[in-house]
This record gives structure tokens, C-alpha cells and sequence, in this order.
């Protein structure tokens, strides 16, 4: 290691659905943080690191930040996306390009006093380069100074140029973790993830905010990993939707699950799924931790 190595934090926030799980996972290389079309897909923060000969930068992926805090989920969730802003070395804010409002301003208006900000413009591919300067105008008006990098997460476009800024801000220093560790999370959380995301990609309107994923065993055999999780609903009547006629949708829930943890732990996988109900889970704050939405 030369004595000129970075090493540092950068957070990555933005209202829901701007593309933060999908930049950290092209960033990365490697899947770690489920996406989908739907708002408020991440729920907590994970770390995915990127290490180089020159660098370490510790992304920390963060859920939306949004209005409604109704429920205490909805609250652990904005805690979960704002608890680490005065420790981190820079924040990217991350703005989809089609669609900036008055919620992304409250966000540059909470961020506005930190001494290291850059506004990803995210989802360039959606739109024509000249579509882009009132925008970018906008932005220049609201934070004066601050450095605007327009990307496509999902096509991988611009993605070095932010890369390159990004490393011209990380602190000398030596690593934190083992350069072949990608995230901060354990195997079991990924996987739970996984499961959760094909729900979040399957189930329509407003069931898959009210689920949540535990694997209960995980077990590694010389040739294949043996899993059992289970899917916890609010009511009875969600645990049917899940399952499906004949039990057919949980089976291509488990399927598609099975093939993306094949994946990543490059083995076989017997994957065993259990739906079940605990009233009202995510607006009870025993059930919040027992499930792992503890305070971050
Ligand atoms: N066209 C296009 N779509 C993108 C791009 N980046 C992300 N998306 C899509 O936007 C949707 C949301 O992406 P996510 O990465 O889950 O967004 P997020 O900001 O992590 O969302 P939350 O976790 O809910 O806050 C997904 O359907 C992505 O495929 C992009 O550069 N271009
Ligand atoms: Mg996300």
C-alpha cells in the first residue's frame, strides 16, 4: 500500500426511485442492493466498497428520503437515510432528470450547509441533451458552486467521469476493510434482500410494503447451501396473494430468488420459503427490531 491511499465515505441519498441502489451496484460491480421500479425498495443502509490500488471508497446506500412518516417504518427508513450525512467525506445527491420537484429541494436544502456535496444527474438516457440545460440551471441557482455530474446508472454512461470526482475527494488514509470485501453486510441479509426484491418486482399496488424477510437457517454443505426464510405479512388475507393459487406464485417467488443467490454464492441452492402473518409489523416497534430495523 503507498502512502498516498485514500480512504473514505461516500453516501449516496436522494428521494426514492432516483437510482441510488442501481449507481451503487454499477459502481460496485456486483449486486448488492436490491432495485426496483417501485419507490422505497431500499430500507436500510448498506456499505458496498470499491477498492483500488489507488483507493477504498465505502459507498453507503441509503433508503428514499421522503415525506410520509406515518408509520414507524416509514420513520426508521428517513433515519436510516440521513443518521451518517455529518460523518461521511462526501454526499451525492442523486436526482432522476425526468422528474425533479419540490422534494429534491427540501433534500439540496438539507444538504446545503455540508462542505462536500455533488448532485448526480441521474437517468440520462431518458431524456435529449438539450433537455437537460434548464435543469441544470436550476441546480446552479439553487446550490451556486456545486459540482453537477449527469450519469445513467442503468447504462453505465458518464459513470468514470463521477468515479474520478469522487476519488479526488476521499481523505488520505489506509483501508478499513479487506481489499476483496464488497459489503458490510452478512450473507443472510443479502439473501433476504434477494427474496424481498422479487416480491417488491411481483406483487402489485401496495403489498410489498407490507412485508418483510427473515432467513431463519443457512447452512453451507460441501455441494449445496440450504436456506429456509420466511415472508412476513400483516394480515391473513395477504399471506393467500403471496402464495397464489396452488401455491403457484410463492414457487416463481422462490425460483427466481434461488437463481440470483445461486449466483452470488456460485453453488446450488435448495431455497425453502414460509409465509407468515404478525399484525400490523410495520407500524410496531418491537416487531421493527425484532425483524432488524433497529436504530443505525
Ligand atoms: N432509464 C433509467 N432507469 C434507471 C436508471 N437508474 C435507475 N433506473 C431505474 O429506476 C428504478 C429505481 O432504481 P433504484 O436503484 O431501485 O432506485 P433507488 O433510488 O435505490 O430507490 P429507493 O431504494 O426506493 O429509494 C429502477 O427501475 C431502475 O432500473 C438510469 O440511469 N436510467
Ligand atoms: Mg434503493
Amino acid at each position: 500500500m503507498n502512502e498516498s491511499f485514500a480512504c473514505g465515505y461516500v453516501a449516496l441519498i436522494g428521494k426514492p426511485n432516483t437510482g441510488k441502489s442501481t449507481l451503487m451496484n454499477a459502481l460496485i460491480g456486483e449486486k448488492l442492493s436490491i432495485t426496483a421500479h417501485r419507490p422505497q425498495t431500499t430500507r436500510h443502509q448498506i456499505l458496498g466498497i470499491k477498492t483500488s490500488e489507488r483507493y477504498q471508497c465505502i459507498f453507503v446506500d441509503t433508503p428514499g428520503i421522503h415525506q410520509d412518516q406515518k408509520k414507524a417504518i416509514n420513520r426508521y427508513m428517513n433515519r436510516a437515510a440521513t443518521s451518517m450525512l455529518d460523518d461521511v467525506d462526501l454526499i451525492c445527491v442523486l436526482l432522476d432528470v425526468r422528474d425533479f420537484n419540490r422534494d429534491d429541494e427540501q433534500i439540496l436544502d438539507m444538504v446545503k450547509h455540508q462542505p462536500r456535496v455533488v448532485l448526480v444527474l441521474n437517468k440520462i438516457d431518458r431524456i435529449q441533451k438539450n433537455e437537460l440545460l434548464p435543469l441544470m440551471q436550476r441546480l446552479g441557482e439553487l446550490m451556486p458552486g456545486v459540482d453537477l455530474i449527469p450519469v445513467s446508472a442503468l447504462k453505465q454512461d458518464n459513470l468514470e467521469q463521477l468515479m474520478q470526482h469522487i476519488e479526488q475527494q476521499l481523505p488520505p488514509g489506509i483501508p478499513h476493510y479487506p481489499d476483496d470485501q464488497l459489503t458490510d453486510k452478512p450473507m443472510r441479509f443479502i439473501v433476504a434482500e434477494i427474496i424481498r426484491e422479487k416480491l417488491f418486482r411481483m406483487l402489485t399496488q401496495e403489498l410489498p410494503y407490507s412485508i418483510t424477510v427473515n432467513v431463519e437457517h443457512y447452512k453451507t454443505e460441501a455441494d449445496l447451501v440450504k436456506i429456509s426464510a420466511s415472508i412476513w405479512v400483516e394480515r391473513k388475507s395477504q399471506k393467500g396473494i403471496v402464495i397464489g393459487k396452488g401455491g403457484k406464485q410463492l414457487k416463481k417467488i422462490g425460483s427466481e430468488a434461488r437463481r440470483d443467490i445461486e449466483r452470488l454464492v456460485d453453488n446450488k441452492v435448495f431455497l425453502q420459503l414460509w409465509v407468515k402473518v404478525r399484525e400490523d409489523w410495520s407500524d410496531d416497534e418491537r416487531s421493527l427490531a425484532a425483524f432488524g430495523y433497529s436504530s443505525e
